[in-house]
């Protein structure tokens, strides 16, 4: 086996026993870091992804700093859109902004398509870090990612950020049709995002749904599931491990461990020893309140460690925040958390 393969983050995506507790965080790349504000500074968002160089640099930023076990894609989960036509863009301080919110099925199927010769640069970015990564700590690991076609929907349909995802709820109950069309156009675009990630190298992906947490279960499995799970379906034929996350998604978790996860991201309002029966046989990422970075050095570790020690009836699991890095997150800060995570005893 190949040293990247013996990662203790894919042992641990995979079940199988680990020399510590793997970590890693949702949005290390960017946001907290001084040396990532400083590399953007004038370039606006959806242009740094456009670009290899830029992409490459900013994932390796913080590998370099805490050395985590496992470096995230650096993107967005509306790039692909952008990579298709979709006029959007991504507003700082605010988030994605879609200048023509889709509402018809007209709106649906003028939406083409992706196809992996749209994103070159997705390839090339994706085929540089993996030769960088190989190098580091004796292998790490990329993760590539996509959003779930619910999140991204509530972009299309909202026009923007949305609390509430009034118009998309609207959508999903009230004309089925279009919502069917739209959701399966957008688990194309999130499919083939994903391959074009692991066929350049990628050793796992991540599929953020981190808006289903607005679902009631009977909802999610009629409107929602099927289509999450038709992604992770495709993904799951190229044999990598596939992480599946939501924020407030207590009512969810077994839900989407069976849309198709072999680990099920867990936010910080669900205390792992309650959201491991509800996995099942899968693995779990999470789960520490990411404000707690805010406390006292000891107390967030204490902290940790009844994360890590929940944990441990997990078929497997890998450490994470229940949700992504805050902006105003002290780097130093992660980085004693990486350092305890990792030289916590595990026998
Ligand atoms: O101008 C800027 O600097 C933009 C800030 C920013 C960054 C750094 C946005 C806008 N996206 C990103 C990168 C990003 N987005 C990553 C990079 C890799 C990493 O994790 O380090 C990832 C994985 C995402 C994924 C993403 N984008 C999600 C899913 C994850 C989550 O946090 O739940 C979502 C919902 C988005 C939409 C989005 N993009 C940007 C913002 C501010 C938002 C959220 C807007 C909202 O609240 O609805």
């Amino acid at each position: 086996m190949t040293s990247l393969q013996n990662s203790a983050f894919l042992k641990a995506a995979r079940g199988e026993s680990v020399p510590h507790t793997p970590v890693w965080f949702m949005r290390q790349a960017g946001r907290s870091l001084p040396e990532y504000l400083k590399l953007r500074e004038g370039i606006a968002m959806l242009d740094s992804c456009a670009d290899p160089e830029l992409i490459v640099e900013i994932t390796l930023q913080p590998v370099r700093r805490y050395g985590v076990d496992a470096a995230i894609f650096f993107s967005d989960i509306v790039l692909p859109l952008k990579a298709v036509g979709v006029d959007l863009d991504i507003v700082p301080g605010v988030g994605p902004v879609v200048a023509n919110p889709v509402r018809t099925l007209a709106d649906v199927e003028a939406i083409p398509d992706l196809t992996a010769d749209q994103i070159p640069y997705i390839t090339a970015a994706v085929q540089g870090l993996v030769s960088e990564l190989a190098g580091i700590n004796g292998g790490t690991p990329l993760i590539g990612f996509a959003g779930a076609p619910f999140t991204v929907a509530s972009y299309l349909v909202e026009g923007g950020p949305s609390k509430e995802h009034a118009k998309t709820k609207a959508l999903m109950f009230g004309a089925p049709d279009v919502w069917d069309a739209l959701m399966r156009k957008i688990s194309g675009i999130s499919a083939a995002f994903l391959e074009t990630q692991v066929a350049a190298g990628a050793s796992a992906v991540q599929l953020f749904d981190s808006w289903a947490g607005a679902l009631t279960p009977g909802d999610y499995v009629r409107h929602v599931q099927p289509h999450s799970a038709r992604v992770l379906a495709q993904v799951g034929e190229l044999g990598v491990p596939r992480i599946h996350f939501g924020v407030g998604t207590t009512n969810l978790l077994d839900l989407m461990g069976e849309a198709g996860a072999d680990v099920v991201g867990v936010d910080w309002r669900t205390p792992l020893d309650r959201a491991i029966p509800m996995v099942g046989d899968r693995a779990v990422q999470g789960n520490l309140d990411p404000t707690l970075v805010f406390a006292p050095t000891e107390v967030m570790t204490a902290r940790a460690a009844e994360v890590i020690e929940a944990g441990r009836a997990a078929r497997g699991h890998i450490f994470n925040l229940g949700h992504g890095v805050i902006p105003s997150t002290d780097p130093d800060q992660l980085a004693r958390l990486t350092e305890f995570v990792q030289s916590y005893p595990l026998d």
